[in-house]
């Protein structure tokens, strides 16, 4: 594991501990004698009570669980830093956001929304991205998911929603899946939910990794500078590797073969020295132009269209370490969209408004008590000095009599800070009106930017998204349902709804859609970057391959960054004609096409079983329009189907320039014009 060292690591080191090589103790520290057997009165006698080390360990164990997060219970972490391109003074006075030469230590939480903590990570669903930025005047929580917008726009109607997504209740049934009648009850029921509901049948609710996702922080914030000038800002996470999925049939496989390829994913990347990279950009909007858009910039269920307000990329995030201990650093973070430094504050967004309440609380049920701040991956690296005191779990011996403000026994300390010295202000934004419990009118248009979304879809994507749909409700019992969402999404696409309307045997849907013809080219994925660095390729290999001719192919995509597993039908090595030895990575049984993001069969020793596994192995690839590569007697495997001229499969009898089309091939991702057989 690789040791980047910084302000938060140096802090965590103080906590860590490494039993290998010490004698086994209690918790109180005393040396035990005994570990397999409990103290009994005689050989085949009754337990006695007395034994406390049998005591301590059963009580340590029953207590080992806490309860899992409510939503986003499924995640994964890892640190990093995080470093600002230039100065945003003019925007922002956050401190981290001043220096280019400061580095910023970051914790990053991934996670999938809907499912159990043991849940399947490729889920149809929104992921969660939450970072926490350990700058010096204090922790700052952007705490995003990986689609823009929101299912609804009051925080008031979040209980209701994640009641409705999550299996049912009498029989708790399906786990991590929208695709049940409660859900889509929900969504025809709460028209709001439509441009979300884009979204999530889209590609981006099936990433092929948590490198290759986008971030967002959902709401608008604000960024205040020095002066007291403010802008709204919305935040983004573009990934450097692009944004890229999965096609489902083979989301729904990977969950079955490796229901933990995200996370093994992220912490092989991170281990191979492959650090992900996510760039930090902004879009903003001066203060006074609050009011010149067709939509209203405070509601959570809308894009600022990147074209319309461009996205300033403002600095880089590279995850560098993963975790020592997945529990006490990963379970037991606590994030807070209210944890905020001066320089960023909020907005009247009702959703986040609704957070900045819920995060609190739902930690204290969760982590058990009021002090979770002091958990070694929640302290700040900066001193904190208040006259809080006491609850569960207390570790911080605070000296003295007084714990009390205003005070004359302490001098009046700790005191609060002028703005000056660093005290945080609440940006003093005019509000008047009417107590009332209302949505906004200015809040009731749901369905133009659903249009908008459907209208930036490359055909691909749009074919993927008919048929999310149709496999979603496809899973949805009631006729009703299924009818009322078809009519719902009339409203957002009449083509979009009359495709799935025919294949779940609905009615076709009535009326018009919005008609909206504007298109945001940054929403479709065909327009992100394209790399092969760090894609996975299997080699799928047998006894007698060609050596000479295969080795320097497998180095020259290696020194491009690629990476390689050899496949064979059993373990050990698989030795070529001209003694060139490899040793094979997994067999046609532990591994699967799913897991990787190329095939390159090079064959080998004739051998009917071989043959058949390596088969499928290609066939289940190409038709999830993965690039196929083969050359040797692996050609032989692209004849069967006449797979040999479609796009993004490379064939060659010489190995000259093969590395080199093949990873042209890989950078592309998938080969969508690729007629699957
Ligand atoms: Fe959350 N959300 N959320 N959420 N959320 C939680 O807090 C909540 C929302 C998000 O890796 C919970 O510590 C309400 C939007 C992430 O630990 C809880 C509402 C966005 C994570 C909670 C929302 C998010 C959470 C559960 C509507 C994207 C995981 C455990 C008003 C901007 C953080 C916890 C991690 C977690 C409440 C909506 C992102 C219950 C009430 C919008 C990434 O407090």
């Amino acid at each position: 594991m690789s040791e980047n060292k910084n302000r938060k690591q140096e802090q965590l080191e103080q906590f860590k501990t490494d039993d290998k090589g010490e004698k086994l103790t209690t918790n109180q520290g005393v040396k035990v004698s005994e570990d397999e057997f409990s103290l009994k009165a005689g050989k085949r006698g009754p337990t006695l009570m007395e034994d406390f080390h049998f005591r301590e360990k059963m009580t340590h164990f029953d207590h080992e669980r806490i309860p899992e997060r409510i939503v986003h219970a499924r995640g994964f972490a890892a640190h990093g830093e995080f470093q600002v391109y230039e100065s945003m003074k003019e925007f922002t006075k956050a401190d981290f956001l001043q220096d280019p030469s400061k580095k910023t230590p970051v914790f990053v939480r991934f996670s999938t929304v809907a499912g159990s903590r043991g849940s399947g990570e490729l889920a149809r669903d929104a992921r969660g991205f939450a970072t926490k930025f350990y700058t010096d005047e204090g922790n700052y929580d952007l705490v995003g998911n990986n689609i823009p917008v929101f299912f609804i726009q009051d925080a008031m109607k979040f209980p209701d929603l994640i009641h409705a997504v999550k299996p049912e209740p009498h029989n708790e049934i399906p786990q991590a899946a929208t695709a049940h009648d409660t859900f889509w009850d929900f969504v025809a029921n709460n028209q709001e939910s439509a441009h979300m509901i884009m979204w999530a049948m889209s590609d981006r609710a099936i990433p092929r990794s948590f490198r290759m996702m986008e971030g967002f922080g959902v709401h608008t914030f604000r960024f205040v500078n020095a002066e007291g000038k403010a802008h709204f800002v919305k935040f983004h996470w573009k990934p450097v590797l692009g944004t890229h999925s999965v096609v489902w049939d083979e989301a729904q496989k990977i969950n079955g073969k490796d229901p933990d390829f995200h996370r093994r994913d992220l912490w092989e990347a991170i281990e191979n020295g492959d650090y992900p990279e996510y760039e930090l950009g902004v879009q903003m909007i001066p203060e006074e132009e609050e009011f010149r858009f067709d939509f209203d910039i405070l509601d959570p269920t809308k894009i600022w269209p990147e074209e319309d307000v461009p996205v300033k990329l403002i600095g880089k995030m590279t995850l560098t370490r993963n975790t020592d201990n997945y529990f006490a650093e990963t379970e037991q973070v606590a994030f807070h969209p209210g944890h905020v430094v001066p320089g960023i504050d909020f907005t009247n967004d009702p959703l986040l408004q609704g957070r900045l309440f819920s995060y609190t609380d739902t930690q204290l049920i969760r982590l058990g008590g009021p002090n979770f701040h002091e958990l070694p991956i929640n302290r700040p690296v900066c001193p904190f000095h208040n006259n809080q005191r006491d609850g569960y779990g207390r570790q911080t011996i605070n000296k003295g009599r007084v714990s009390y403000h205003k005070n004359s026994l302490a001098a009046n300390t700790p005191e609060p800070a002028s703005e000056e010295e660093g005290g945080f202000k609440h940006y003093q934004e005019k509000v008047d009106g009417y107590k009332v419990q209302a949505r906004s009118d200015s809040f009731k248009d749901h369905f133009s930017q659903a249009t908008l979304f459907w209208n930036s879809m490359s055909e691909a994507e749009k074919q993927h998204m008919i048929q999310a749909f149709s496999f979603e409700l496809g899973k949805v019992e009631s006729e009703s349902v299924r009818q009322q969402v078809v009519d719902m999404f009339g409203n957002v696409s009449m083509e979009l709804a009359t495709e799935f309307a025919k294949a779940i045997g609905a009615n076709p849907p009535q009326g018009k859609d919005t008609g909206v013809t504007k298109a945001s080219p940054a929403l479709s994925q065909e327009n992100t970057k394209f790399k092969a660095d760090t894609r996975k390729i299997a080699l799928i290999l047998g006894q007698n391959f060609n050596g000479k001719e295969v080795k320097p192919v497998i180095d020259e995509l290696k020194g491009k960054g690629l990476q390689i597993e050899v496949i064979s039908d059993s373990q050990g090595k698989v030795t070529g004609e001209d003694g060139t030895e490899l040793d094979v990575d997994h067999t046609f049984l532990t591994a699967d096409s799913v897991l990787f993001d190329a095939v390159y069969a090079a064959g080998g020793e004739e051998n009917k079983e071989f043959y058949k596994q390596a088969a499928y192995f290609v066939m289940e690839a190409f038709s999830h329009y993965k690039p196929i590569g083969a050359t040797h007697e692996g050609r032989k495997l692209l004849e069967a189907d006449g797979m040999e001229d479609s796009p993004g499969v490379v064939s060659s009898e010489d190995t000259k320039s093969f590395a080199e089309q093949f990873s042209k091939a890989i950078a592309e991702h998938r080969h969508w014009d690729r007629e699957v057989l």
